[in-house]
């Protein structure tokens, strides 16, 4: 299933009932008075938070909805039904702007309904125009038509670890390793085309496909996968060990080059305090097994550690290395 975070749809509330001349029918009462109900309004469009990332592209075939008609009136001066609302369901970090009037909302939390589209008013049943002077009003008006419009939705994933890191550094593979996600994995750069999910102990960690150089101005895969980053509590910025091939400084060289793409986004973006570059971040030193020197290994974790973050080794051929990086995760998370 692929991946879907920007979708158009269109959208209307539903029409108000009509409302309908009748008149009192009673037995040995030969002239009845006006006895036409109201209509009912017409059906609201709302939409709500889920927590489904995926649910965008559940909406790829059908990308327009409507909320219901409300029911006319009726004779006996019966009020119509209101016309059921149309609810559509959204995942949690949608940014939902009306394309007419550039009216933008986001919804943050699950189970938040926001009203994008009010339905009709019910017209008025003859009744409803009885006076002293007119007692058999042949008036009734007719339902109002619902509001319509036109939508974009664009998706910032809310996850509480966003894994980042150039390509091919290994976070599609803890993705899976930690977590239910089946992630496809390549010794190749942009393995990783969208974005994967996977729930560790229920919380939510995403796999960001590869940042390179460039990519706040749209290189490789871009500011695209940049803006998932915005929404996520915690980074994990992942460097492999096969850097060091390109020298003693590889290493730093390959963190470095990532975190100036973020500082460079959120210049661009004037993001400041929010900014992806201010999140809190672990760093992650992937495929240990590649070295065997451990006395090389403690000294890129010095290196680094230098840098005021909390540093991790990590071999995925290690179990009881991914098992203590594991443990260490969720204290991390709990303390957040
Ligand atoms: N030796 C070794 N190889 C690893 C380890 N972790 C991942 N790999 C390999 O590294 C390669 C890249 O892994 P991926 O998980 O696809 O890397 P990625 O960061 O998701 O890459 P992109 O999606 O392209 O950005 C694959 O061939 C993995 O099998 C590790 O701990 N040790
Ligand atoms: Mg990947």
């Amino acid at each position: 299933m692929a991946f879907i975070d920007e979708m158009k749809i269109e959208a209307s509330a539903g029409r108000g009932g009509d409302g309908v001349v009748r008149w009192r029918q009673e037995k040995f009462i030969p002239k009845g008075g006006p006895a036409g109900g109201d209509a009912g309004r017409g059906g609201n469009f709302y939409v709500i938070g889920v927590r489904d990332v995926h649910i965008l592209s559940r909406y790829k075939a059908k990308k327009s909805f409507e909320a219901s008609r409300g029911e006319d009136g009726s004779n006996k001066s019966l009020h119509g039904k209101n016309g059921e609302d149309f609810v559509l369901e959204l995942p949690i970090g949608s940014i939902i702007t009306n394309l007419e009037t550039d009216e933008t909302w986001q919804l943050t939390e699950e189970g938040q309904k926001i009203l994008l589209l009010k339905g009709g008013y019910g017209g008025f049943g003859n009744e409803h125009f009885k006076s002293s002077v007119n007692t058999t009003p042949r008036e009734s008006r007719p339902g109002q038509d619902g509001e319509h419009g036109n939508f974009k939705i664009e998706l910032e994933l809310f996850a509480d670890v966003g894994l980042i890191g150039l390509p091919n550094a290994g976070k599609s593979s803890l993705l899976n390793t930690l977590t239910n996600a089946d992630a496809k994995v390549g010794d190749y750069a942009f393995t990783t085309l969208d974005p994967n999910l996977g729930d560790f102990y229920g919380y939510i960690l995403a796999d960001i496909p590869g940042i390179i150089e460039g990519a706040s101005e749209g290189k490789g895969l871009g500011v695209k996968f940049l803006r998932h980053i915005k929404r996520t509590k915690m980074l994990a910025h992942l460097v492999s060990f096969e850097n060091l091939s390109k020298g003693a400084t590889g290493m730093l060289k390959a963190y470095k080059e990532i975190r100036k793409e973020l500082e460079k986004y959120d210049k661009k973006l004037n993001l400041g305090e929010d900014g992806l570059s201010q999140k809190q971040e672990i760093i992650i030193l992937t495929k240990a097994d590649f070295i065997e020197d451990q006395k090389i290994i403690d000294k890129k974790v010095a290196e680094f550690k230098k840098l005021g973050k909390k540093v991790f080794v990590l071999s995925l051929f290690d179990d009881k290395m991914v098992k203590k990086f594991r443990d260490e995760l969720i204290k991390i998370l709990k303390k957040k």
